[in-house]
Parts: C-alpha cells; structure tokens; sequence
C-alpha cells in the first residue's frame, strides 16, 4: 500500500530531483503523476528506471491524490495550492508563497517536525528557501544547548537556485567570454559569468532583498522567535550547491570543540573539519548529496561565546526537492500511517 503522488514544476531543476529523491528513497508509491505547464505537456521525464509523460496542470483533478509537491513557482502554487488541497490532497509547496502564512506550517523534519501537525488547517505544507534550509539544520542543535543570540550570515548561492534559465545563462556566457562575446544578462541583473553579484530576489523598502528577508523570518518561525538575524545573499557562478558563512553568537558558553561534537551527532549534518587536509567542503563536493556539511569551526575571540562556521549543502536537494520529501515521509509515518 502506498501513496498517490503529484510532482507540480516536473520538468524544473527542483521538480526533477523531487523525482530522483522520491525513487531513490523509495518512497512508496502506487502513483507518481509529472505536471508541468501546457508547454510541455506530453514530453518524458524519468523516475527511476520509469519514463512519465508529464501532463497540464491546468485542469488536473487531485482528488484521490495523496501528496502534490509544488515547485513551480509563488504564483503557481497561490492558484493551484488551494484547489489540490480542496481536492483533499495535501500540499507540500517549496514556493515562497505560504511559507509565512501562520495556518501553514514551515517544515524542516530535523529541526521542527512537530509543527508539521498544523498542516491540518488548510491542506498546506511549506518548504523553507533553500538557503534558510540548510542554515537551520545546524544552528538548531547548537539553539538547542547554548541559545542562540544572534547570527550574521553570508550566502554564496548557486545558480540553479533561479531555475533552469538561469543555468543556461551561466554557461553560455561562461562559454561567450572566451570569444569575446559582450554577455547579455537576462534571468541576472549583471553579468554571472566570473563575477559574483549581491542581489537575489527583489530589492524591498529597508535596502535589503527578498532572500536575505527571508533567511530572518523563516529562521524565526521554525527555530525561535528570539534569534535576531541579518544576511547578506550572493550570487556566485557555480552551478549546484550554496555556501554559507555564519557567525552565531550565543547566550552560553560553546567553543568550537564542544560545537564540533554537537554536530557530529546532529541529524542531517556532516562534520568535515580537518585544515591539515584540505578537509573542508566546497559546492561542486556536496552535489547529489543529501547531508548538510559544516567545516571551519572556529572560536570567535571578538565576542563572547562566538562562533564561525562554513555551511555546504545542494540545494536542489536539502535546499528543496529532499527537504519536500523529507516532508512527505514525515506526514505518511505521523499522520497518513498508510504505508506498510
Ligand atoms: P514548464 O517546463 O512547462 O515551463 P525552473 O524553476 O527550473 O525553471 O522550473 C519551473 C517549473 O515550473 C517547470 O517545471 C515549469 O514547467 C513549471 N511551470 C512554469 N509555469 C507553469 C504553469 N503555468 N503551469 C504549470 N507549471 C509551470
Ligand atoms: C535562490 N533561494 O537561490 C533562491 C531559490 O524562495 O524558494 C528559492 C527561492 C524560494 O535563488
């Protein structure tokens, strides 16, 4: 016995993984529908050793559904959300769009699994931004023992995060430089190509962006309220995986030992912090995986009780379509208690 499953956004970066993650893990299945936009209704996607024939969204009757996990954008999931979940199928969104909503829960299985069982209220379960994702599955262990005060991080975020366009704008202008083509940004602001730009999502009325906004609530609204917090998001050309350097500073005592061990044991999380061996994780090693990977675990002597660590995770997987199963097999396990 197993789970009728939407894949809303099948043909995007995310969509995709969702679909290798959903195989891999081997999520039980008895049904695994692709949806996508008009444009590519009737082309192929894999799961597994399967090949689905993705169908419209538009019109798609989810009733007898199980799961629809969304990734398909905010304005998508604003329209079709509701009427899956009125269907009687449970949303499972990685837009932005309800991650704020206080009747939606906001779910990493890590770190807040318990909130999960609000999904109740309207069907809608929301995915964090993939940089808050991967930040949160390390801060909450060390929350947990010294009390966070504050955090100050800074992104180095892939270009796969803005979708499969924006992957095509790196390469081809990566590839236009060498014959001296002038770039043309069209999905960036400026051009992506050996260079790295401080702008993701919109610009909003304080100065800062949406992405850095973002990183603030949603830390609060699945870890603690108190953790005061401010980002400073980057784009940079690599392709898969998002970098991060946050500085905590806590209520307690914590040294750079102590948060080691912690980390060791944290679910979801790999320690890899060796300098003597170049033991320290980039984006192109972390891609395909599903840990999150912390290195350079340093005391900060500036304050008291600080620390720095470097933060590595894909984020295609832990930043969406993982953390979206995650989601998924928490509620079955919890709540459905459907499969065997
Ligand atoms: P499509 O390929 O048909 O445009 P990415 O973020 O990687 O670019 O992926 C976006 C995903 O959202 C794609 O699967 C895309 O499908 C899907 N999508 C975009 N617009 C719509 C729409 N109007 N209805 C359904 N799916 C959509
Ligand atoms: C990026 N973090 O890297 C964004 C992508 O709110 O789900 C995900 C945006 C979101 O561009």
């Amino acid at each position: 016995m197993g789970y009728r499953v939407a894949v809303v956004g099948a043909t995007g970066n995310v969509g995709r993984e969702m679909l290798n993650i959903l195989d891999e893990r081997q999520f039980p299945v008895t049904e695994v529908t692709a949806l996508a936009s008009k444009r590519s209704a009737g082309k192929q996607v894999s799961f597994g050793d399967k090949t689905l024939t993705v169908k419209e969204l538009d019109g798609f009757d989810f009733t007898g559904y199980d799961f629809a996990l969304f990734s398909a954008g905010g304005s998508i999931s604003a329209k079709y959300g509701p009427i899956a979940a009125s269907q009687g199928c449970i949303v499972i969104d990685n837009s932005s769009h309800y991650r704020m909503d206080p009747d939606v829960p906001l779910i990493v299985p890590e770190v807040n699994p318990e909130a999960a069982a609000g999904y109740t209220k309207k069907n809608i379960i929301a995915n964090p931004n993939c940089s808050t994702a991967q930040m949160v599955v390390a801060l909450k262990p060390l929350h947990d023992v010294a009390k966070i005060k504050r955090v100050v991080v800074s992104t180095y975020q892939s270009v796969s995060g803005a979708g499969n366009d924006a992957m095509d704008e790196l390469f081809n202008q990566t590839k236009g430089m060498f014959v001296h083509d002038e770039p043309s940004p069209e999905k960036f602001t400026k051009q992506i190509a050996f260079n790295v730009i401080p702008h993701i999502d919109m610009f909003m009325d304080d100065r800062y962006t949406k992405e850095e906004w973002k990183m603030v609530v949603e830390t609060k609204k699945i870890i603690d309220p108190a953790i005061k917090l401010t980002a400073t998001c980057v784009r940079v050309p690599t392709f898969v995986g998002h970098a991060e350097s946050i500085n905590i500073e806590f209520e307690n005592e914590l040294s750079a030992d102590q948060a080691r061990d912690i980390l060791r044991e944290a679910p979801g999380i790999m320690v890899i912090d060796n300098p003597d061996e170049n033991g320290y994780v980039t984006p192109v090693e972390c891609v395909g995986d599903y840990a999150t990977f912390i290195s350079r675990i340093r005391d900060d002597a500036t304050v008291d009780n600080g620390l720095n660590l470097w933060c590595v995770s894909d984020n295609l997987r832990k930043g969406a379509a993982l953390n979206t199963v995650q989601i998924a097999e928490l509620v079955g396990r919890e709540y459905l208690k459907k499969a065997a």
